[in-house]
């Protein structure tokens, strides 16, 4: 009973010291030193920020993207292959991302991204992901990847995250999510979470995210916090 005791507690305790990251050994672990919570930059304009790109398409449709690196990630606290990063620390460079910049170490199950997002109506939009992997391809499904929109599970057909090998974490590309997602008159909030897979070594992993693109005839506005590339 004893043993069963100790081992219980080596598990837990092993399970601890691994939890930050996805990491089963081999390579070393780097743990990212994250800036103190109270450096989150506040937002302090509460006034809507209309996106600087919109596209205006078919049918007099919109296309409007949405950063990922510009979501609040100051309570995230995230896992990488061989590491982990809290909040802004999660924010990455690349030359090839939308913006020059994405979210990495979501290697973690729960690890959620939030696109706050108001809608002028309510409308259908089409939601498009731009999504990179330092995992190899990835299938994602509702089970292995989450998006819900406004508390809603969306039943999504699954989709292939693919990276051309010579560019493994570099190379974003914009997936179409079908069915379309409704958006109600005001706030809306889509949510992005690495759920049950075995993508990083055996354990949950998620894709880099980069942005998102909404289209749709209702005129969209968001507050992006630009404070976290500064
Ligand atoms: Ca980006």
């Amino acid at each position: 009973m004893k043993n069963l005791i100790k081992a219980s507690l080596f598990g837990l305790l092993g399970l601890a010291f691994f939890l930050p990251s996805c990491s089963n050994g081999g390579g070393s672990s780097t743990t990212t030193t994250a800036k103190p919570t109270t450096e989150k930059p506040s937002v302090t304009d509460t006034t809507p920020t209309p996106d600087t790109t919109p596209e205006p398409g078919p049918g007099g449709s919109t296309t409007y993207t949405f950063e990922a690196e510009y979501t609040d990630v100051s309570t995230l606290v995230g896992g990488g292959i061989s590491g982990s990063a809290i909040g802004i620390n999660m924010i990455l460079q690349s030359g090839n991302a939308s913006n020059g910049w994405y979210v990495g170490y979501t290697h973690k199950k729960g690890l959620s991204l939030t696109f706050e997002i108001t809608s002028s109506v309510a409308a259908k939009a089409d939601l498009k992901l731009l999504l990179g992997t330092e995992l190899g391809p990835m299938e994602l499904t509702p089970t292995a990847y989450e998006i819900t929109v406004n508390g809603t599970d969306l039943n999504y057909t699954k989709f292939s995250v693919r990276a051309n090998s010579s560019q493994i974490g570099t190379d974003f590309r914009e997936y179409a999510i079908t069915p379309q997602i409704d958006l109600v008159e005001g706030k809306n909030t889509l949510v992005f979470t690495t759920g049950e897979n075995e993508y990083c070594n055996g354990g949950p992993g998620g894709p880099l995210f980069d942005a998102i693109k909404l289209t749709t005839t209702s005129s969209l506005t968001w507050e992006p916090i630009e404070d976290n590339i500064a």
